[in-house]
């Protein structure tokens, strides 16, 4: 990917130091969709989560939200590096219980607003670590078909692809 390209229309999948695997679609300049591959809320998947992308300087973006369940999340992608930086706060409801927030969220979104709202959500649980990007494609902006199952559902090896 070339380092004056834009994020939005582009998928990446990166594993985290920790061993976590994620998927991000850029779907577009204000939307991700994404799917958890592995790591403490493997399983999950979203659509339609609004954040917002700051690019601050050439081939260096930080995509920043805040998730119906209260879990905040900063990252920094680095494409033409491959590098990606990302912090994540976890309620702790969420450290507690983390399989309450392994679905397809879209599907539960009172459920999750209904956990946040009960808490506890102090102490924070914060993950901050770097990941190396395995794959990256560009697809283009507004495709509801990248992420439109869960990640069990997919063909074996599909996050194992590198590129
Ligand atoms: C990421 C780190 C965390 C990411 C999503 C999350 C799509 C979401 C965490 C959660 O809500 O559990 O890099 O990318």
């Amino acid at each position: 990917m070339a380092a004056s390209a834009d994020l939005p229309g582009h998928r990446f999948i990166y594993s985290y130091a920790n061993g976590w695997r994620y998927e991000m679609y850029v779907k577009n300049a204000h939307t991700i969709d994404y799917r958890i591959h592995s790591g403490m809320v493997g399983g999950r998947w979203v659509k339609d989560q609004n954040v917002d992308i700051a690019r601050l300087a050439e081939g260096h973006f930080k995509v920043s939200w805040t998730e119906p369940t209260g879990t905040s999340v900063a990252v920094d992608i680095l494409p033409g590096l491959r590098r990606v930086h990302g912090v994540i706060f976890f309620p702790r409801w969420v450290a507690e219980n983390p399989q309450r927030t392994v679905l397809f969220q879209n599907d539960h979104l009172e459920q999750m607003t209904t956990y946040r709202d009960r808490g506890p959500t102090y102490p924070l649980h914060v993950v901050s670590e770097f990941a190396t990007i395995t794959f990256i494609e560009r697809i283009g902006q507004n495709d509801e078909t990248v992420i439109a199952c869960a990640p069990t559902e997919l063909p074996e090896g599909f996050a194992d692809r590198t590129n």
